[in-house]
């Protein structure tokens, strides 16, 4: 057998086995190697998720005003601008009050 054979025979499994071991491992968040489970497989909250939900609950919207729907953008006033909110491409119906849809298409703050 020529020696390129003899590699490709030795190469290709080993390749096949790391790539099923990655699928494995993005599936599963298994690590292959410890068999610890990572990320949200532990069910383990991050302490940036942590942070996030407690800036939420501590400082809850005033109201939602009803001109955005499906996100919670706080009545006008105060003005608030695209860079204020944490939401894009969401759907503008009514007065729009902190004119996030300046071209009025229905769609605010279009990224
Ligand atoms: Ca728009």
């Amino acid at each position: 057998m020529k020696p390129v054979i003899i590699a490709a025979l030795i190469v290709v499994p080993f390749v096949l086995f790391i790539a099923a071991a990655l699928v494995y491992q993005s599936q599963t968040g298994t690590d292959i190697v410890t068999g610890e489970k990572k990320g949200v497989a532990a069910g383990k909250w991050g302490e940036e998720e942590i942070a996030k939900i407690k800036s939420i609950i501590d400082n809850p919207p005033a109201s939602c005003d009803p001109s955005y729907l499906a996100v919670c953008i706080e009545q006008y006033p105060p003005d608030l601008d695209c860079e204020d909110i944490r939401y894009s491409n969401f759907m503008v119906v009514g007065d729009d009050p902190h004119e996030f849809d300046i071209d009025s298409n229905g769609i605010g703050c279009e990224k």
